[in-house]
């Protein structure tokens, strides 16, 4: 099939989804087309099968805001119709799949279908899309999607509870490539540069919004490093990183504490980790615990939104209500102070990442493609 995918092209869960996705799927022969405004972040080198179209934004000085959804709806007109696509799948819905469905519109002008598949990943719901300005033009693309889909069943059930759709929705998770390195001197040596060998690294990735309650983690390390001497490995970069700096400051942790900044491959650091901090306020599925139990990292984190359905309480990791932090604590000092428990965990995660197998999850979207071009085939005879 000839795929264009939409995505937001930065470091965010949804756009390394997108990205992932259209690789693999790349590589089972599929002809991708990414459309968004820069190279997306996770897409590196030339690989067969992949095209980059670029939105152009303009800056004629009229616009105090850029006008990105039109000048994305005619670069769709554009790619579907010269590329003859066979269907467009778009992460995150604002405003992709509004940009998704005025595309359609034109080109059904000039007699071409082309069916729109849209992924909801979380915010587009959770927070943004609650926002009452946004409502009537989600529910719209909601409805007017060929297929929609969600990364958990928790958003499904947030999107009915919050837009105006009762239409299906099919929950595909996220996934993840499961690494094919063994435990190496590599990881060795480069955790000497973080931790003496009976120090446990601890780590956090994320774009340090408020939604991911970054003080938490700062405060959970704060106890477990006065139980256990440990290190914090924070990766990722936003608006609450200052703040978060000034609480090492004040705690007197600084040194205990590395702040790296964005990565572009976490899984690297996080592998170096004996335990990942996830204590989201919401997380419609949490891609970073998954990563992290990708590489045989276990999981301490809130048990919100779709985060049970990808840490196993008490098997991949524990977890605890929005904001409690002693009992974090006291979760991850349990598993790190019993050598035997940490092995046992650090097996489960990875046993747990391996349900999420890219392998196992990508037929359920070649499946929805099919049915969306059949089904717009049989509409339009
Ligand atoms: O986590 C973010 O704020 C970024 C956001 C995004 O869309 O890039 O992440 C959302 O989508 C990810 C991929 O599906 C999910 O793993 C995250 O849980 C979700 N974030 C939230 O729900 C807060």
């Amino acid at each position: 099939m000839k795929i264009g995918i939409v995505l937001y092209p930065t470091y965010g869960g949804s756009g390394v989804v997108a990205t992932e996705l259209g690789k693999a799927l790349a590589e089972k022969g599929h002809e991708i087309h990414f459309i968004t405004y820069s190279q997306p972040v996770r897409l590196g080198s030339f690989r067969d099968n992949i095209y980059y179209h670029e939105v152009m934004i303009s800056n004629y000085p009229l616009f105090e805001y850029q006008p990105y959804e039109t000048e994305l709806a005619s670069k769709l007109v554009e790619v579907v119709k010269y590329e003859k696509l066979d269907v467009l799948h778009v992460h995150y819905a604002i405003p992709h799949a509004s940009a998704a469905f005025m595309a359609q519109q034109i080109l059904a002008t000039q007699g071409i279908q082309i069916p729109f598949v849209t992924t909801l990943h979380g915010t587009d719901i959770t927070l943004v899309g609650k926002d009452k300005s946004f409502e009537p033009v989600i529910s719209f693309c909601i409805n007017k999607s060929n297929a929609v889909t969600a990364v958990s069943e928790s958003l499904r059930q947030d999107t009915y509870e919050h837009f105006d759709t009762t239409r299906d929705i099919d929950v595909i998770p996220n996934f993840i490539q499961i690494p094919e390195y063994e435990v190496m001197e590599d990881v060795i040596e480069l955790r000497r540069k973080y931790a003496k060998d009976d120090e446990p690294i601890l780590c956090h990735v994320s774009n340090f919004r408020p939604v991911k309650r970054v003080a938490d983690v700062i405060q959970i390390f704060n106890k477990v490093n006065h139980s256990i001497p440990s290190r914090l490995l924070l990766v990722g970069d936003g608006p609450d990183r200052y703040n978060i700096e000034r609480l090492c400051r004040s705690l007197k942790i600084c040194n205990r504490v590395v702040t790296l900044g964005k990565i572009r491959d976490a899984a690297n650091i996080i592998r170096l980790s004996d335990m990942f901090l996830l204590p989201s306020e919401t997380e419609s599925f949490g891609l970073a615990a998954l990563e992290a139990m990708s590489v045989g990292v276990p999981v301490i984190s809130s048990n919100t939104g779709g985060i049970p359905e990808v840490n196993v309480h008490n098997f991949s990791g524990m977890l605890s209500n929005v904001g409690d932090v002693d009992e974090m604590a006291g979760n991850a000092i349990a598993i790190l102070t019993d050598n035997k428990t940490l092995k046992q965990f650090k097996l489960n995660a990875l046993t747990q990442a391996k349900k999420f197998d890219i392998r196992k999850i990508l037929p359920a979207y070649e499946d929805i493609y099919r049915r969306v071009i059949e089904e717009l085939k049989l509409q339009s005879v």
